[in-house]
């Protein structure tokens, strides 16, 4: 008994002196007891905010791009060919004269492409070659009597070469690719024939031997031309 009076007398006087207070004059403070207070005394009450300690968010890394395939480059072979273009061929022609020659045919002179095709002039001393492949060419005019003429050109697909009139120069009468000594000496072993024993000597082709052929061999003499 005198143990339980012992705890309710203070409280009875502890609970009496705040309600006299405002009474006396003082202050009326509200009791403070700080979370640390009850703890000391077992308290299990808080008026305290505990703030709670998350844990550390974990890092989740969002990919920003995503993984493509890089297709493969490796083409696939065609299995069928390409057609290639076929080249159109060209054409070539012209003309040809004869140095100091006094007929008005032309005929008979033999002009080669390359040593492939081959045609001969007409009277008017006309020649063409149709069906030319593109590219370069060597072209060679020859008759007995003339020096041969040579000629390179090229032919575009397509194109039309026309050398004009190529001239053939006089004086070769033994046929031999060059005009020298031996012309002169053929020249003058039938000079003056009429008719003709030896229609070589007749370098301008009018049928007589004499100083008009001598002339054209002197105005070439020492000139050739190439062997082919
Ligand atoms: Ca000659
Ligand atoms: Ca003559």
């Amino acid at each position: 008994m005198k143990g339980l009076l012992r705890v309710l007398l203070p409280v009875g006087i502890f609970a009496l002196s705040l309600a006299l207070l405002p009474y006396l004059g003082l202050p009326y403070r509200p009791l403070e007891v700080t979370a640390a207070q009850l703890n000391q005394y077992g308290s299990a009450t808080s008026t305290s905010t505990r703030t709670p300690t998350l844990p550390p968010p974990t890092l989740t890394r969002t990919p920003t791009s995503s993984t493509t395939s890089i297709p493969s480059t490796t083409a696939t072979p065609s299995l069928t060919p390409t057609p290639t273009a076929t080249p159109v061929p060209g054409r070539v022609m012209g003309f040809v004269s004869l140095e100091g020659h006094a007929g008005v045919t032309r005929a008979g002179v033999t002009v080669r492409l390359d040593q492939a095709q081959q045609v001969v002039t007409g009277a008017d001393g006309s020649f063409i070659f149709d069906n030319v492949p593109a590219g370069a060419h060597d072209l060679r005019a020859e008759t007995p009597g003339y020096l041969c003429l040579q000629r390179s050109l090229v032919v575009n697909p397509g194109q039309t070469v026309d050398l004009g009139t190529v001239s053939l120069k006089a004086g070769d009468a033994n046929g031999d690719n060059r005009v020298d000594l031996l012309d002169l000496v053929l020249i003058g072993a039938h000079y003056g024939e009429n008719p003709l024993s030896d229609a070589r000597a007749d370098m301008n082709g009018d049928g007589v031997v004499n100083l008009f052929d001598l002339v054209l061999v002197g105005n070439n003499f020492g000139l050739s031309c190439p062997q082919g």
